[in-house]
């Protein structure tokens, strides 16, 4: 909570409920800090249990009703409106997305808010040209029966979310999901509110009926992600975040058998082979590390180099580092905005204080930024990048989650497998060679989800996206996000 009295137009965040913009049913309220200054910029009203109540009966009758009766062309149509919704309020939700998180607008203009408008685009398009199977067979009293699946909504679906990419990653579920026909209750995370909020306002405005799409703010344990992951009327629970909040999660869906989709943490390897070109290998690893100040699942906290390239990779990658420009949203050329929070910068500076303890050599970086005094109160770090240390060491084995990688050297190509794989985790991997068999060999060894070869984030939302190991359970993307969002019915019809 901010110490400070609200800045003056703070924005005020209500849940929205069947359709409307309701204040918590308990008065409750928290205060939304601005990671970039450490002012309060929002109010936002907690949901209690009667709030959470409230949105599941009014998803389940929306999915009854309206939602559940409307032809699948006019519900795809109202999606694409949404889409399109997003756009024309477009700035809007970069202000909203800069305030809650106090990352570079450029990214925001580039990755987080197209991907909110294209993942309602992508799945309205996608569940209409996807087949279900179907078979014919001859009966034993000699007449013939037709056997055909049909893909029928899975329900009302808690969307619990987290703070790094709110609105890409909130959407990345709530496109596919009503696309299928679900409804929704979306709990965004407590550090990041606005842009959930917001989407309340365009799905109006798109005509999507009250009760379809809801927002439930609040805390995880004994706020509204623990009530509306409890509820016994909610169908499924599709969760991005921690893996230990998974743990809890699952025991929450255990009541009641709820199907679960999770996507968790990562401790992400790149393996750089002594072919690499380094002119594309230093600029992608660069980002993988440190966008969005490090806060990306997807993104490399363990860097494996072929020795013979290892001193000139390592130097190559301090001076990129060094050449990022740390700054507020909207200075112009920067590259580093602030980590999401105070408590969040203890937890990664903590881990700076590990590596040091642990031995690690310091290459660049390691504390926090001389920045200009009315930044003073913003969680601000610096990018850094370590050397020396065993792969037993916590920091090379624990998700940090900030700006920051461990770089060590691998002398044959078994060698970088093995140490690449033992990790509790199993999200991604990126390669970095110019042999084609290699790239196909290594990617079909390594225990991740996704294997990005000489590039990083190339998204492709027909494809397969999750974690293996502690990473994440499922799949979405594509016809995998049909898997989880629809239950398959399968008809036979005798004739
Ligand atoms: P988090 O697990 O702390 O919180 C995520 C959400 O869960 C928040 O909305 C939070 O309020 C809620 N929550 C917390 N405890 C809960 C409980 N007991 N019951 C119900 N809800 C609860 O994660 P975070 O700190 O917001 O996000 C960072 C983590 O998310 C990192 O581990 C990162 O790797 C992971 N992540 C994974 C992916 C992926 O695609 N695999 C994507 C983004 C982030
Ligand atoms: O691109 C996506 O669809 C996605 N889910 C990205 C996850 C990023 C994690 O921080």
């Amino acid at each position: 909570m901010s110490e400070t009295a609200p800045r003056t137009g703070y924005r005020e965040v209500l849940n929205f409920i069947n359709g409307r913009f309701e204040p918590s049913r308990e008065g409750r309220t928290f205060a939304g800090v601005s990671p970039v200054d450490g002012a309060q910029v929002a109010v936002i009203h907690e949901a209690g249990r009667a709030d959470v109540e409230a949105a599941v009966k009014a998803a389940r009758a929306a999915l009854k009703g309206p939602w559940g009766r409307l032809p699948q062309a006019e519900r795809l149509a109202i999606l694409h409106r949404v889409a399109d919704g997003i756009q024309q309020r477009f700035d809007e939700f970069v202000d909203a997305e800069c305030l809650d998180t106090g990352k570079p607008r450029e990214s925001c203009r580039h990755v987080d808010i197209p991907r909110g408008a294209a993942n309602f685009r992508v799945f309205a398009d996608l569940v209409k040209n996807v087949p279900t199977e179907a078979f014919t067979m001859d009966t034993p009293d000699g007449a013939t029966a037709l056997n055909y699946a049909l893909r029928v909504p899975r329900g009302v679906i808690a969307v619990v979310c987290p703070w790094n990419l709110p609105l890409l990653l909130m959407t990345w579920k709530v496109g596919p999901a009503l696309a299928c026909g679900n409804t929704v209750i979306v709990k965004p995370s407590e550090e990041t509110p606005l842009t959930a909020a917001l989407l309340g306002e365009v799905m109006n405005a798109a005509g999507v009926p009250p009760g379809v799409y809801n927002v439930v703010n609040g805390f995880g344990p004994d706020s509204a992600g623990a009530y509306l992951t409890e509820h016994p009327d909610v169908d499924g629970i599709t969760f991005t975040g921690e893996s230990g909040t998974g743990e809890v999660i699952m025991r929450a869906a255990a009541q009641g058998l709820r199907s679960v989709s999770f996507e968790l943490g990562g401790k992400n390897p790149a393996l750089i082979f002594a072919d690499a070109n380094l002119d594309d290998a230093i600029p992608t690893i660069i980002r993988s590390t440190f966008i969005n100040c490090g806060q990306v699942c997807l993104g490399t906290e363990r860097i494996y180099v072929e020795r013979p390239l290892f001193a000139e990779f390592v130097a190559r990658m301090k001076v990129a580092t060094e050449q990022l420009k740390i700054g507020p949203p909207d200075e112009p050329g920067v590259t580093l905005g602030p980590l999401i929070s105070q408590l969040h910068r203890e937890k990664v500076l903590g881990y700076y204080q590990l590596a040091v303890a642990e031995g690690a050599t310091v290459v660049t970086g390691g504390g926090i930024p001389d920045l200009p005094a009315a930044l003073a109160g913003g969680a601000w770090i610096q990018p850094t990048i370590w050397t020396g240390l065993p792969p037993s060491a916590r920091t090379n084995r624990e998700e940090i989650f900030g700006p920051c990688c461990h770089i060590s050297p691998f002398d044959t190509e078994a060698e970088a497998i093995a140490v690449a794989n033992d990790t509790a985790y199993g999200l991604t991997g990126v390669i970095f060679t110019r042999d084609l068999a290699r790239a196909h060999r290594v990617a079909a060894q390594l225990e991740v989800g996704i294997c990005w070869v000489n590039s990083w984030f190339l998204r492709d939302l027909r494809t397969p996206f999750g974690g293996m190991k502690h990473s994440g359970i499922g799949r979405e993307g594509g016809v995998h996000s049909l898997e989880f969002y629809t239950e398959l019915r399968n008809i036979c019809i005798r004739y």
